[in-house]
């Protein structure tokens, strides 16, 4: 009987090397921690590097998020004046997710028509980190009155967003609604 012959192609050390480079064996650590910090998301502390306490380990980052909207099709937020609506008829995906997420949405005045003439811009910000996304959104109008379409609303990481939807209407006023969102990684 011939003994079976196992070839096994060693990946030592030596093949893994090149990912760290130099970098000392704490440099790979402290490494390690901000990658786990980062996917933490909201837990990750800010910028500045303040950390803050963990409290809902492993479990997704908006368990406990009590800022912010829960989604549905067709939910409606005030403008600041409170004399706008607007009414976010889709978001695709839905709910929101971190990721590119496209939103269709209506301004209406106090009459309930759509506004007709407006620029409207879309800023998505992460109020805890000071951050926004890497690249701003693309706004359309659909065609139907007061519609919009906002496409590549890039959540860039997981945790609590707020998106500032702001419009210049034609009568020469800015009014603007904000959405808040948590997103899980
Ligand atoms: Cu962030």
């Amino acid at each position: 009987m011939i003994p079976p012959v196992r070839v096994v192609r060693y990946a030592g050390p030596m093949e893994h090397a090149g990912m760290f480079g130099s970098v000392s064996r704490r440099g790979v650590m402290v490494l390690v921690a901000a990658l786990m910090a980062f996917g933490s998301g909201c837990d990750g502390g800010d910028e500045d590097g303040a950390t803050t306490t963990t409290t809902h380990g492993h479990e997704g980052v908006c368990e406990g998020e009590t800022r912010g909207d829960h989604y549905s099709a067709g939910m409606e937020v005030p403008s600041t004046s409170g004399a706008h609506t607007l009414r976010l008829q889709q978001a695709s995906p839905a709910p929101p997710v971190k990721g590119e997420n496209t939103w269709t949405f209506v301004i209406t005045d106090d009459t309930g028509a759509g506004v007709t003439g407006a620029t409207v811009t879309v800023t998505p910000r992460m109020p805890d980190h000071g951050h926004g996304s890497p690249q701003p959104p693309t706004v359309s109008e659909t065609g139907e009155a007061g519609e919009f379409q906002a496409s590549a609303i890039d959540f860039s990481m997981a945790g609590y967003w707020e998106v500032t939807i702001a419009a210049a209407l034609a009568t020469g006023e800015t009014e603007s609604f904000v959405l808040g969102f948590c997103v899980e990684g």
